[in-house]
């Protein structure tokens, strides 16, 4: 709690003159940013705040069960709101169009721990040594002495646990597992969490994972995997976007494999590609930025536009370099 107290302290300043409140994310959400989104906009309503909650793409479905109390909502054309506040979001431009509705705000506040953050906020907290999101909400939430209520405990672990693998990722500190302990003892349900998040995969996402084992591929000694993702794949398994959440890890986990790549059609020549680093000397984010993305050093991401075979070609150059110069 030392090393920010300026930040939070404005954080908090700007939190409490506002009644209205927009809490935004990024385009497809995942467990941290919807985590984090909720944990929030919960501690904001205990607070006596109004509070929406608003991303371009819906709840995957296996984080529903923390929205039971329906705070996605879109907001109406022309909606002023006192503060707008982003999590887990490393530029406006990720917000997607949740960025054009919450124009009309008096602030931007700014919380997030992607190295690459733009710092588009009017305050940015902006703190790459959290391992997610969840856990500066966590900070923000102690150093206000807002409660943390069973609701916001399970908000708050779907958000660490999902973005640190389960708490195996490098990224963990002491410091994450200390906030994981706090909030079980805050009452964090363990068992529904991980049966919702973790143990309740559709039919169709197996179908997707069959169908990328039997695809993938390695090259340069077996130390880079990848696999496609086209549309067609999608339609033949019944499989939706938000099922492929984590599907880079079982590529990922193959003991040769250094490098992860993901490479998913969203347009016949727009690729987004998600890149997964095993080694602190492979910085993912660095690859990802010379097309345009950025992310977390073992894990990142961008949208390129381009022919897919040419896209991919490009792509497995750039990890055969970053692999090649980290000899
Ligand atoms: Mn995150």
């Amino acid at each position: 709690m030392k090393s920010y107290p300026g930040i939070i302290d404005r954080i908090l300043e700007a939190v409490r003159a506002s009644k209205t409140f927009c809490v935004v994310g990024h385009v497809r959400p995942d467990g941290d940013c919807v985590g984090s989104q909720l944990g929030l906009a919960l501690a904001l309503q205990n607070e006596g705040k109004r509070v929406f909650c608003w991303n371009e793409d819906s709840v995957p479905q296996k984080y529903k069960f923390l929205n039971d109390k329906a705070l996605f909502q879109k907001p109406k054309r022309g909606l002023k709101f006192d503060c707008v506040i982003a999590t887990d979001c490393a530029s406006f431009e990720r917000l997607g169009t949740a960025g054009q509705c919450v124009l009309r705000r008096k602030i931007l506040i700014n919380i997030d721990h992607h190295e690459s953050n733009t710092r588009y906020g009017d305050l940015n907290w902006v703190s790459a040594r959290e391992a997610s999101c969840g856990e500066l909400i966590f900070r923000l939430l102690k150093v206000a002495r807002w409660p943390i209520t069973r609701p916001i405990a399970d908000c708050l672990f779907t958000a660490v646990s999902t973005d640190t693998g389960s708490f195996q990722y490098a990224t963990t500190r002491p410091g994450t597992l200390h906030v994981g302990a706090e909030l079980v003892t805050r009452g964090a349900n363990l068992a529904r969490i991980c049966d919702e998040v973790y143990q309740s995969y559709p039919l169709s996402r197996a179908r997707l994972l069959k169908h990328i084992y039997s695809r993938f591929r390695l090259t340069h000694n077996n130390r880079i995997a990848w696999f496609w993702l086209k549309k067609i794949d999608f339609t033949r398994t019944g499989a939706e976007s938000d099922d492929t959440e984590g599907l880079i890890d079982h590529i990922r986990e193959i003991e040769p494999v250094v490098v992860a790549c993901v490479f998913e059609e969203i347009e016949p020549e727009l690729t987004r590609i998600s890149l997964r680093s095993k080694s602190d000397r492979i910085n993912v984010s660095d690859i990802a930025e010379q097309f345009g993305g950025g992310g977390h050093p073992a894990a990142a991401g961008a949208r390129i536009p381009g022919k897919p075979l040419s896209v991919q070609r490009q792509v497995i150059a750039a990890v055969k370099r970053a692999l090649n110069s980290a000899k």
